[in-house]
């Protein structure tokens, strides 16, 4: 048997879950490795956020030169610069962005990465916690520049997804489709360290996530599921709400205390409209990671998050993610059947 190890990096993770696949090249660990890197390009401008204003726009400058910008933009352009050279990506996708976004000519790779930036980016001023989320397939295209065809496609067919959450640490999880694993970072040596190996969410939980704001808006089915799970059922509940309003930080919570999250039509949206967030670089990167751990995600229509053929790149989808009897018993209230 195989001595424990400790202080394992991702680095190390990620070239580990490389030789589970003994046909690898190599490209996938090269792209998730530049990934890290803006991770923790983007961890230290968050972690500069607040002494901005103190230091000024004059007497600062990043990493690569330039004056402080919004850390949104200044998120999507590290990616985009990292990824677009990084030679294993053959066209890109960010929240932040309206087209597919070209790689550079001669580093086109055989992957696709969509990306949100940094979700969440509304609570930068009061110092929630924010991230970066990504999804990676491989390409379908046969070479060259790829195509928003090559971006389009079911969640399922993710080789990669993960984020990296700006908390009051910076972590990193991601998975490859054999486990979920989870990385601290620590500042002092600029390493992210395994610190959640093989992450498990629990199987139920007492925590729902969602806006309640939006209570009075609500279709019956959402209703009548967070009003069940206020009462206390068979001396289980009731359950408590937890609501950030930054996806990647309710996420993460849910992740590892177990707990389900909600953002679902209503009737100010309508039965047609599909909620807020977004199937590419929200959605389906997060139901990649939740299956993984074992939980579910699905859209308040009982559909499989990971089974939806995008249309678009921005396309929008309900979401209903989380422990997996919690998202059972949603889905009980969604078909009439609760
Ligand atoms: P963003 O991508 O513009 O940051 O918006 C997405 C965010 C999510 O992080 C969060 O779950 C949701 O919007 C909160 O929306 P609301 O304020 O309607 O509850
Ligand atoms: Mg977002």
């Amino acid at each position: 048997m195989l001595a424990k190890r400790k202080g394992i990096t991702v680095s190390r993770q990620i070239m580990d879950d490389q030789l589970l696949h003994p046909e690898a090249t190599g490209a996938l660990t090269g792209l998730l490795n530049d990934l890290v890197v803006a991770g923790k390009i983007i961890s230290a401008e968050v972690n500069m956020a607040g002494l901005a204003d103190i230091l000024g726009q004059s007497g600062r400058t990043n990493i690569q030169g330039e004056s402080v910008q919004k850390l949104d933009v200044f998120a999507n352009q590290t990616i985009k610069r990292r990824m677009e050279q990084c030679g294993h990506v053959c066209v890109m996708a960010s929240e932040e962005d309206d087209d597919v976004i070209p790689v550079l000519d001669g580093y086109e790779g055989n992957y696709t990465i969509a990306f949100d930036p940094l979700d969440g980016s509304s609570n930068i001023d009061v110092n929630v916690s924010i991230g970066t989320i990504f999804s990676i397939h491989r390409r379908l295209s046969p070479s060259g520049q790829g195509n928003v065809g090559d971006l389009l496609q079911q969640g399922s067919k993710q080789v990669a997804a993960g984020y990296i959450i700006y908390g009051s640490s910076t972590v990193m999880v991601y998975t490859t489709g054999s486990g979920v694993h989870g990385f601290t970072l620590d500042p002092s040596v600029g390493e992210f360290f395994l610190s959640h190996p093989d992450i498990k969410i629990p199987e139920a939980s007492l925590y729902y996530s969602v806006n309640e704001a939006y209570a009075n808006q609500w279709f019956d089915s959402t209703r009548d599921y967070i009003n069940y799970l206020k009462q206390a059922d068979g001396g289980k509940g009731p359950y408590s709400l937890r609501y950030i309003g930054s996806l990647v930080a309710d996420f993460h919570r849910n992740l590892i205390k177990g707990g389900v999250f909600l953002y679902t039509r209503d009737k100010k949206s309508g039965e047609k409209s599909e909620g807020k967030l977004r199937l590419l670089y929200e959605a389906a990167p997060l139901a990649m990671i939740v299956e993984q751990a074992g939980g579910r995600a699905i859209t308040d229509d009982g559909r499989r998050i990971l089974d939806i053929e995008p249309k678009s790149l921005h396309q929008r989808v309900p979401l209903i993610i989380g422990s997996k009897r919690d998202v059972d018993l949603a889905e009980k209230f969604l078909r009439g059947e609760m």
